[in-house]
């Protein structure tokens, strides 16, 4: 089918409750959702850049300009018979992932509706559910932290990641540890520390975490080796795995034993196929990471989650964990066994809410290909 029209849409929603990390407090969510129209189908993608560089280098202005003057061009007018073949015109983009990924996985659902299958099973996926956590950001007190992991304990969250950064690590970690002894618990720092803080991570060793993320710098491999040789933790890269060469380096050299995949770090649904395979091949566990996506986002997530490989719970919370209205429906809804069930097909088996786009809208490019 050639793909008649492209349009980005940067939408913005506040967030239930304010963000924190160690690199920053986010109290609303910008992301540009890119649709591809062909043949009466329109397929969504989420580009996950946010406002600023803070996660990764890429923000909405240049995914914006990325995905306007680079990657548009090379699809628009152009016949799409695969994923494979769109992620291949983009290869001669370096870097930029997220906005590759927008686009690309708009493409996935626009295939996968021409095809009359869900993007689960255009994926290679089996399952109908996938089991899901909650990542919990740095609070004011640790009584904050505490009461906020008690409110997602009690809807049912099997599984939780505390966000740390020197001075909010072990004795945050302990006190959640003694007062819920058989949570299954992890910690993201964001690359807060250096290996010079290597005896404050060993002792992490004691709480018996599932795996420490991304303790040391964003694009860093050697360190995270040398600290994996003196942690019993499993080490889990998320910043610094941007393709799957990456992931190659990370596994060759010992940098982590775990890799949270998020598409649109390393740049769309066919990369993280090829991560799976790798990883699946070395005997490397993955889960799914979270960027507080849409339900547009939220969907693709569930369904890459459900490939074989991908054995421990994602940062794919419930819709209501993130935003009061979403964009697209229907919601994502915590099942009682702390897992997300995937929407019916064809594709992302999500609908975006016309007038909610535009409630939510703050501009829109469309490119129409010449006849
Ligand atoms: C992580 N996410 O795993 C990320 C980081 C993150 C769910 O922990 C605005 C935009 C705020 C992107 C906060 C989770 C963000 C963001 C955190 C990404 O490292
Ligand atoms: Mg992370």
């Amino acid at each position: 089918m050639r793909i008649e029209r492209i349009e980005l849409h940067h939408v913005e929603m506040p967030l239930v409750d304010p963000f924190e990390t160690s690199f920053g407090r986010e109290l609303d969510r910008p992301c540009i959702l890119v649709s591809v129209h062909a043949e009466g189908l329109t397929g969504w993608g989420e580009c996950v850049a946010s406002a600023g560089p803070w996660y990764s280098y890429e923000t909405i202005e240049t995914a914006w300009h990325v995905l306007r003057d680079f990657l548009i061009p090379v699809v628009l007018g152009q016949a799409a018979t695969s994923p494979a073949e769109t992620a291949a015109r983009f290869s001669r983009v370096r870097g930029h992932p997220m906005a590759r990924a927008g686009l690309e996985n708009a493409v996935w659902d626009l295939l996968a509706q021409a095809r009359g299958v869900s993007l689960v099973e255009m994926l290679g996926g089996r399952r109908q559910r996938v089991p899901v956590g909650v990542s919990v950001g740095i609070e004011p007190t640790l009584d904050a932290l505490l009461d906020r992991v008690a409110q997602y304990v009690a809807q049912g969250y099997a599984r939780v990641k505390l966000k740390i950064k020197p001075g909010w690590d072990v004795a945050v970690v302990r006190a959640v540890r003694e007062r819920w002894p058989d949570l299954a618990l992890q910690v993201d720092a964001n690359s807060a520390y250096t290996l010079a803080d290597a005896p404050a991570l060993c002792e992490l060793d004691q709480f018996d975490l599932l795996l420490i993320e991304q303790p040391l710098h964003h694009d860093d491999l050697v360190d995270h080796a040398r600290l994996q040789a003196r942690l019993r933790t499993p080490l889990c890269l998320d910043e610094s795995i941007h393709s799957p060469e990456h992931a190659r380096w990370a596994l060759d050299i010992r940098a982590c034993r775990i890799i949270n995949v998020k598409v649109g770090r390393v740049g769309g649904l066919t990369a993280v196929q090829q991560i799976h395979d790798l990883c699946a091949a070395r005997g490397a566990p993955l889960w799914c990471g979270g960027m507080l996506e849409t339900n547009v986002g939220r969907a693709a997530n569930v369904a890459l989650a459900t490939l074989p490989n991908f054995t421990l719970p994602g940062d794919i919370s419930a819709s209501a964990r993130y935003y009061r209205q979403d964009i697209a429906e229907p919601n994502f809804t915590l099942n009682d066994d702390s897992t997300l069930s995937t929407p019916a097909g064809p594709g992302l088996g999500v609908r975006v809410i016309p007038e909610r786009l535009v409630a939510a809208r703050r501009r829109r490019y469309a490119a129409v290909a010449d006849d």
